[in-house]
């Protein structure tokens, strides 16, 4: 296992649409292992594979993580079979997004199919925050993040934001 770093707004490489997984093998499971110990590791609670460049159908999650316990959720090519017409707001947050949150609205339920880390064939039916954070997850392999769903305005002030912080950082760096 491996700590990957995470790439963060702007970058191009996160609006890069991610492709299937044509076989869950060796390779596809120690990329899921990795990505399970960054999202971890960050601290967060999903993380998909194009956060850390890879541009695959992968998503890790675990959103109930206490006293220790953990209950990660592997979904290799997952698709919405139904999503429901009732919304809700949930506080969202983005590791390639730091520091930034927003209200968004997404549908409250959805169903799902996906392949999990061996390559089975699975069902979720999600409400609440995995609802959320499956679709915050699923807009990343589409190259979408949160804060498409903001005003221009707010958008910008946070992209300008972040742009400015990583300038900083790279004059540390370098
Ligand atoms: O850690 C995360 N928290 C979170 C909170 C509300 C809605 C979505 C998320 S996902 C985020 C981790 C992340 O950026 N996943 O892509
Ligand atoms: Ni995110």
């Amino acid at each position: 296992m491996a700590l990957r770093q995470i790439l963060t707004e702007p970058n191009s490489i996160l609006r890069q649409k991610s492709l299937p997984v044509d076989l869950v093998d060796e390779n596809i499971q120690s990329l899921m292992d990795d990505m399970l110990e960054t999202m971890y590791g960050a601290p967060g609670i999903g993380l998909a594979a194009i956060q850390i460049g890879i541009p695959k159908r992968v998503i890790v999650l675990d959103i109930d993580q206490k006293e220790g316990k953990k209950n990660p959720i592997f979904l290799v090519n997952p698709e919405i079979i139904q999503k429901s017409k009732n919304l809700s707001t949930y506080e969202e947050g983005c590791l390639s997004v730091p520091g930034q949150f927003a209200e968004i609205d997404r549908p409250d339920k959805c169903n799902i199919k996906y392949l999990d880390y061996y390559g089975v064939k699975k069902e979720i039916n999600a409400e609440g925050m995995l609802a959320t954070c499956i679709q915050h997850e699923m807009d990343h392999l589409e190259g979408i993040l949160f804060i498409d769903y903001l005003s221009k305005l707010k958008k910008t002030m946070i992209v300008k934001k972040l742009s400015k912080q990583k300038k900083a950082l790279e004059r540390i760096v370098v």
